[in-house]
């Protein structure tokens, strides 16, 4: 095992044992959602886990340790630190290890510790992409790298449209990464069912899911697996209203001139504000969602 990583006693045990374990991110515990109800989604989350036998592995840096399986009082540190702890994305890992700093991980970082534990499915809300106006910025996530290397099954439900989904997937198709839409055709964008888009393929069962997973690791190559599982129906929200907030946003960052590793951040937190209480629900909702499909794929894996 990597000399900096720590599995928590309920993952080691599982992981020992060969049953199902899912990841899960804390970007979107500290940065992605408000205290206090970030630490109650990420506390539901491993629940809804549990209750199906399938351990939660929520990841974090912790001290300069990288954990795969958080107590509920690391969990609930994270939440109430909130913006304070510093995002860690790939570059970032080094320097807090290093350190002996806390970091909350990302899409790609929750990759990185999930393939060192040795854990192939994770569960979260939306991935990082191609930012609008990347031509000229050259802002593309370290998320969509991380799926062209690691080889973990990242379940989302897709990406907000504060990116470019046609320069996302464009990237994805160069780096060779599939994108599965689970019980769709199109991709969906995370508050929306829909995004004009197509997926690569359309899957309709945890099995195929898994097949796909086992498939991809027998051809040998490296890389993960990106499933987009639509919002349901019931929690999606008025494009009208998501696109004009975005909108809004978009405006306001490039007014001020936001850049690097802030853009994310400042445009999500924006969106969330504009659209209120809302967003908020949807966003737990889809969350919720995509973590019962990595669920039954876990179990499907472990068949
Ligand atoms: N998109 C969302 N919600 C999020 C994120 C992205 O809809 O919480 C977070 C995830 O942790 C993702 C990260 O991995 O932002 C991407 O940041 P960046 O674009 O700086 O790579
Ligand atoms: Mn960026």
């Amino acid at each position: 095992m990597n000399k900096h990583l720590d599995l928590s006693p309920e993952v080691a045990e599982a992981l020992a044992q060969g049953k199902p374990v899912v990841a899960l991110e804390s970007t979107i515990i500290s940065h992605g959602m408000p205290y206090p109800q970030n630490v109650e989604t990420a506390l539901a989350v491993e629940d809804i886990l549990r209750q199906r036998g399938v351990t939660p592995a929520t990841v974090a840096v912790l001290g300069g340790r990288l954990k795969a399986g958080l107590s509920r009082d690391e969990i609930a540190h994270l939440g109430r630190k909130g913006y304070a702890v510093p995002k860690a994305s790939r570059r970032d890992l080094p320097a807090l290890v290093a350190r002996g700093s806390d970091g909350a991980t990302t899409v790609a970082t929750t990759m990185i510790v999930a393939a060192l534990a040795g854990i192939p499915v994770f569960a979260t809300g939306g991935i990082g992409g191609v930012h609008r106006g990347a031509e000229r910025s050259m802002d593309i996530s370290a998320d969509l790298e991380e799926l062209a290397r690691t080889p973990v099954m990242v379940i989302c439900a897709g990406a907000k449209s504060i990116l470019d989904l046609g320069l996302t997937l464009e990237y994805l198709e160069t780096r060779g990464v599939p994108v599965l839409g689970y019980g769709t055709e199109e991709l969906p964008a995370f508050y929306t069912r829909s995004s004009g888009f197509s997926v690569d393929y359309r899957v309709d069962s945890p099995e195929e899911l898994a097949k796909i997973y086992r498939t991809q690791r027998e051809l040998g190559y490296p890389g993960g697996l990106l499933v987009t599982n639509p919002i349901p129906e019931e929690y999606s929200m008025d494009k009208a209203v998501i696109d004009a907030a975005i909108a809004a946003a978009l405006e306001e960052a490039n007014a001020l001139g936001v850049r690097g590793k802030q853009v994310t951040p400042f445009l999500l937190a924006r969106v969330k504000e504009l659209t209120g209480g809302d967003s908020l629900e949807s966003n737990i909702q889809l969350v919720f969602h995509n973590v019962r499909l990595a669920a039954e794929t876990a179990l499907a894996l472990g068949r």
